[in-house]
């Protein structure tokens, strides 16, 4: 019989195996996919790379693993993201213990026997001691959902489902629908083969340039010379990764010229350093505002018609509320004459007909529509297994008013269940594999004390989560992000409760926090012995 039950063979999963397999313990991971890579293995639109540099953007967990593998860019684009957790698989053989085509449909918590019983959807039972999610927070698309779409003659994609053998758009005329990191990326791709393209737009994004290209052989020996170093401050950090060199002067606080000059240098530094020019650009609406200030002006510079510049410029919003994009040639693309911007706020989308797209305004005739739409985040895979805890009582119900947990980890009432990088915890703030590998650390050494202490069940106690749940409130109330409907706050999917759901407390203060409550002899948690 199984020890430990992992749901999903992504980062987290295939992790999470390898560091049970070192405890002695016996765990098996069922993924839905054929093969291992989560959002690796699925986001394979054209222009999908990571955002994040590539050093940063990977396992620390074995030193030597780190140090025989190349990147071959500064963002490693998703085929070798592919490749490169393909060598994890193959280098520690996990493939043995992952079976491959099988979604996990239901795992209900047996009380009699303290034991989590799961069934896969062809009808396979099993069960184990501990059930680990290792699910995603960007793994379950929005499915399109506009009038009139069944009709459609030509193709349709989804960039979060984008077929493995490709998609050849050469000549096509192609609708992208949605503005988001997904359509950022591959827009100027496709808009390299396509015939023409029309974006159409429902709110637009603040994108900064990644400067991508050949990784520098400077960057990446200096990474490695001081790798444990390196490791330990990413650790600590606010989002998990150095290369934003995050400064801690206020925007309000320094002159016009020098403000200026430092977005300008990071502008020219690229991705994410722009956002952490300033301390106060989350917090302080007036340092956003200059933020906010300083992207139009660059959107202005880059995109030829004033007009058009003036649509993409975020008005609605501060500036990295919504999800900062970072893009190669996003904005220049609207200077291609096969390129044309639809704002769906001056003329909303009306149907989706036989031969194309139809807003208010104007017909569009396309042979093609790609679906750039998003995901149901961080709730959108828990929520379609069905997860049933003491008394039967359904985690969806539990999650009815938005997510509940304690540290982003376990949920009152859902013993041995664990969340890696659930709703609660740093997660999509921050580089998603330093978080997933403190989040996995801390769940094998939790799994590996209970097997030496012959403890049979761990869960919050209602007071521990409640006062998490107030304290992960708290924190997101103190910033400008509440403020933007975003996916953060589950604000994309019609009808999901407004919360905003990742902890933005940073990594570094939330790592110190989880192994605090270890060292207290996992304060806040009910363990039980084995009856
Ligand atoms: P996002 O960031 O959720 O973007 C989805 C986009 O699709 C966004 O611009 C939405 O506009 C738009 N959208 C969604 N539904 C519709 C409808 N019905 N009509 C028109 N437009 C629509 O998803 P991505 O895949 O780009 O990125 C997800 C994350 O993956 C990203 O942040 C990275 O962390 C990696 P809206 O803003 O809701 O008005």
């Amino acid at each position: 019989s199984l020890d430990a039950v992992i749901i999903g063979a992504g980062i987290s999963g295939m992790y999470m195996l390898h560091r049970l397999r070192g405890l002695g313990l016996k765990a098996r991971v069922y993924e839905a996919g054929s093969d291992i890579g989560g959002t690796w293995f699925w986001n394979r639109y054209p222009g999908a790379r990571v955002d994040i540099e590539s050093q940063e953007y990977s396992y620390s967990f074995s030193e030597e693993l780190e140090r025989e593998w190349k990147w071959s860019e500064r963002y490693a684009a998703q085929p070798e993201i592919l490749r490169y957790l393909n060598h994890v698989a193959d280098r520690f053989d996990l493939r043995p213990d992952i079976q491959f085509n099988t979604r996990i449909a239901s795992a209900h918590f047996d009380e009699t026997k303290g034991r989590w019983a799961l069934a896969t959807d062809d009808g396979e039972t099993l069960d184990a001691k501990f059930c680990i999610a290792a699910t995603g927070c960007l793994s379950v698309p929005n499915e399109p959902n506009f009038k009139g779409q069944e009709t459609f003659k030509g193709a349709t994609y989804h960039t979060g489902r984008w077929p493995h053998e490709g998609v050849d758009l050469t000549g096509k005329r192609v609708a992208v629908i949605g503005t988001g990191s997904s359509a950022i990326q591959s827009i100027p791709q496709i808009a390299k083969q396509a015939a023409q393209v029309y974006v159409f737009q429902r709110t637009p994004n603040y994108s900064v340039p990644a400067h991508n290209g050949p990784i520098s052989p400077i960057v990446a020996e200096a990474w490695l010379a001081n790798r444990d170093e390196n490791r330990q401050l990413q650790r600590m950090s606010s989002a998990g990764f150095l290369f934003s060199n995050h400064r801690e002067e206020l925007a309000t606080q320094v002159g016009d010229n020098e403000r200026r000059q430092v977005f300008e240098e990071r502008w020219a530094q690229g991705g994410f350093s722009v956002q952490a020019a300033f301390a106060d650009l989350a917090v302080d609406p007036v340092a956003n505002g200059m933020a906010a200030d300083f992207a139009a002006s660059k959107i202005r510079e880059i995109v030829k018609d004033p007009a058009v510049a003036d649509r993409l410029t975020p008005k609605d919003y501060p500036f990295g509320t919504k999800r900062l994009c970072v893009d190669t040639g996003y904005y220049e693309v609207f200077n291609q004459p096969n390129v044309e911007l639809i704002d769906l706020r001056e003329a909303p989308l009306d149907t989706i007909t036989a031969t194309g797209v139809k807003t208010a305004e104007g017909d569009y005739a396309v042979d093609v529509i790609v679906f750039a739409i998003g995901f149901d985040a961080m709730t959108g895979a828990l929520s379609r297994i069905d997860i049933q805890g003491r008394g039967g009582a359904a985690l969806t119900d539990a999650w009815s008013e938005g997510p509940k947990s304690y540290l982003g980890l376990m949920v009152a009432g859902f013993p041995n269940l664990f969340t890696v990088t659930g709703p609660g915890s740093p997660s999509v703030l921050s580089n998603m594999i330093v978080s997933i590998e403190q989040h996995v650390d801390w769940l094998a050494d939790l799994m590996g004390f209970m097997t030496l202490n012959g403890l049979a069940t761990i869960e919050p106690t209602a007071d521990s989560q409640n006062a998490w749940v107030d304290h992960v409130n708290e924190a997101a109330n103190h910033t400008l992000y509440p403020v933007a409907n975003s996916w953060y706050l589950g604000a994309n999917v019609p009808g999901k409760p407004r919360v905003f759901m990742p902890y933005i407390g940073g990594v570094g203060a939330y790592r110190t926090l989880c192994d605090a409550v270890a060292a207290n002899g996992y304060m806040g948690f009910k363990l039980r012995p084995a009856a």
